[in-house]
């Protein structure tokens, strides 16, 4: 179609004050010559509706859609009776149910490719980490040793499964948990039985006429938040390094100029690292790689985006072009010969983008169509019958390129996979792999604790601006961040993913990263992956000195560009194990309500976490650091410890406690 077709009276927007990536700002600039549309246009168009902003708008039942929008939220009720509590509780344990659900149908979709692999029936991928896959098993009871690997997957498949369909009980990961977060998780009645049942209870108990006590419908949103952390997202993770291997530290290229003007350009964006595992098959076929030479191309060259994309950047170095809010931009280059997606965080709007440069864009899930796009199935059990199509037709269009050709020269560096296996690794040494000296850092006052700077980007904040500045602000103030999801892409176009950038941290982190040789951001994955920052908080518990359960450790979070649904599950999964987790862009309740105020302040009287939120990255800097020094000195360390370098010896004598 041709781009004229497309124009529409949009309000003019200006590139570089919606977005701080000068690649997505170069190929906005394009977008609006072209007389292309995307989201960032759209967006202000679409002012956010000041009422279900706040949840104040309840649409559970047809006497209503009702709307609590006076002064005073509590000046009125909805039709039923519902108050301004029930309304954005229910609305929020919807949100949670939702983002959970992803995550966890996203768990299952892996859990049932393992079991395919352990039976036999799914040939084209093996169990990589046979040692990840003994460690795990053990874990979880199962019997190791003098058995065959396949005999044990097997029994893990058996015991992974009850994170879905267990009815009664406690999920099998909750016992990774330290055993006073656990303890603290029965008093509340809050550990999950099994997330199916966990999603369909909150779903129902959010209908019209059923819980209608902010205060009892903050468990079932804890419990259903709980199953996705330590339940869909921690086997998508422990499954995904099984399968394709745990990630260990690799440099890679991010930013729109690792598209090639002289290759074919394929993309990749989701979340099932399966696919991707395909693609780069069938990218890597000698007969394929004729065929793009023969139409002209130096070859083919496969990229990522978003967090499948991530998960290939840890996993294999593979490049990455972009976070969230750039996947339209870069079609807007022109050089996408194709543009292949599967769940999860995909924009309709890439239709329209796709069609106005001609790049076929294809859809690959059942779960996921989008009106107008190719839909090439893929099924595990012959994965090329879809990838391979995919490739021909990158070619075709390549051979047949009928617009001009402008990539972004911006390419940037950085080093990404650290897995919580490998930080154990990276601290304790080959032998004894340890949190001890983490914690001896923590403990000591070089690092004054660890933040995970998390999450999406989102088209109502300047793209990646909150997540570098307040990245920035942290390290520098001695705080070590670990970052999954899009973020990270954010910050490793700002350079700070390369050890190069420790001299940026304050003196005390910058002195260990250049010890160790690591940057003071470390990229942990794709937006599963969070659970690598649960488990890391749980090994920093077992390795001694910071108290006993989750709560007590100094540390954070922060989503400050969240979009989301999955990224309102994640923030209860950290708040309910012990995290304190601060939220920018919006908040979906009404400072003053006792929801709220449940949120902000009351479930941490109960030994939780809490939810901060704030719009500017500085104030949830100073609010991060604030906390991190409460709880140092909960612990007793402001008590003027000596400042101990710690060199190989102390390592060892650490790792031997
Ligand atoms: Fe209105 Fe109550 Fe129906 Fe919600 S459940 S729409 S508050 S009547
Ligand atoms: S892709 S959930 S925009 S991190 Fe996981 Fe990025 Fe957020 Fe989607």
């Amino acid at each position: 179609m041709p781009i004229e077709k497309k124009l529409q009276k949009l309000e003019s927007i200006n590139p570089s004050e919606v977005t701080t990536c000068e690649s997505t700002q170069q190929m906005l600039a394009k977008a609006k010559r072209d007389g292309v549309q995307t989201a960032f246009d759209r967006a202000a168009e679409m002012k956010p509706c000041p009422i279900g902003e706040k949840s104040a708008c309840c649409k559970n039942c047809f006497m209503g859609p009702c709307r609590l929008n006076s002064k005073d939220p509590y000046a009125k009720v909805g039709v039923c009776g519902a108050t301004i509590d029930t309304i954005q509780s229910r609305n929020f344990g919807r949100m949670v149910a939702t983002g959970t659900a992803s995550h966890t149908d996203h768990g299952m979709e892996m859990l049932k490719l393992f079991k395919g692999v352990v039976e036999g029936r799914i040939k084209d991928y093996q169990i990589q980490d046979t040692e990840k896959l003994l460690e795990v098993a053990s874990e979880m009871g199962i019997k190791t040793q003098d058995r065959e690997h396949m005999d044990i997957a097997r029994d893990l498949y058996q015991v992974l499964e009850k994170t879905y369909t267990q009815l009664e009980g406690e999920i099998p990961f909750t016992r990774r948990a330290p055993a006073k977060t656990q303890e603290m998780w029965r008093q509340h009645g809050v550990v999950p039985r099994g997330a199916m049942r966990e999603i369909m209870e909150m779903m129902n108990r959010t209908h019209m006429g059923m819980d209608q006590d902010y205060s009892n419908i903050i468990k079932q949103i804890s419990r259903t938040a709980l199953a996705d952390g330590w339940g869909g997202s921690m086997v998508a993770t422990e499954i995904g390094d099984i399968l394709f291997g745990t990630p260990k530290p690799v440099q890679g290229e991010v930013n729109m100029g690792v598209l090639k003007e002289d290759q074919v350009n394929i993309i990749i964006h989701g979340h099932e690292p399966n696919l991707f595992d395909s693609m780069l098959v069938s990218v890597s076929d000698p007969a394929l790689i004729e065929k793009a030479k023969a139409a002209g191309a130096t070859g083919i060259n496969l990229v990522g985006m978003c967090c499948s994309g991530l998960e290939m950047l840890s996993r294999r170095g593979v490049p990455h072009a972009g976070n969230f809010m750039s996947t339209e931009a870069v079609l807007v280059t022109g050089a996408v010969d194709s543009f292949v997606v599967d769940v999860q965080c995909i924009k309709q709007g890439l239709v329209s983008v796709a069609d106005c440069y001609a790049t076929p864009l294809f859809t690959t899930n059942d779960r996921a169509h989008i009106e107008g796009a190719h839909h090439v199935e893929f099924h595990e059990d012959q994965p090329r019958d879809c990838t391979d199509v995919i490739v021909e037709m990158a070619i075709k269009r390549f051979a047949g390129r009928e617009h001009p050709v402008v990539i972004p020269k911006r390419k940037d560096t950085g080093v990404f996979g650290f897995s919580h296996e490998y930080i154990n690794y990276m601290l304790g040494g080959t032998f004894r792999g340890s949190y001890a000296p983490l914690n001896q850092n923590i403990i000591n006052g070089k690092i004054r604790g660890v933040a995970g700077v998390v999450g999406c980007t989102n088209v109502r904040v300047p793209q990646d601006s909150a997540h570098v500045e307040l990245v920035k602000e942290l390290i520098k103030k001695d705080v070590l961040v670990v970052q999954t999801g899009c973020a990270q892409i954010a910050l490793a176009k700002a350079g700070l993913s390369l050890p190069e950038a420790a001299h940026l941290a304050g003196p005390g982190l910058s002195e260990v990263c250049e010890a160790v040789g690591m940057p003071p951001v470390l990229g942990l994955g794709a937006c599963v992956d969070n659970t690598r920052i649960l488990t890391a908080a749980c090994n920093m518990v077992a390795a001694g000195g910071l108290g006993e359960s989750i709560a007590d450790l100094p540390v954070a979070g922060a989503a400050p560009e969240f979009m989301s649904e999955k990224a309102i599950a994640i923030g209860q999964y950290f708040v309910a194990s012990g995290v304190y987790t601060v939220f920018g862009v919006t908040f979906p309740t009404i400072a003053g309500t006792k929801f709220h105020d449940l949120l902000f302040d009351g479930l941490e009287k109960q030994g939780m976490g809490k939810w901060g939120f704030a719009v500017d990255p500085h104030d949830m800097a100073r609010m991060i650091v604030e906390h991190i020094e409460k709880k140092r000195r909960a612990l007793g360390l402001d008590k003027g410890k000596e400042r101990v370098l710690v060199d190989m010896a102390d390592r060892r004598a650490a790792a031997a406690h």
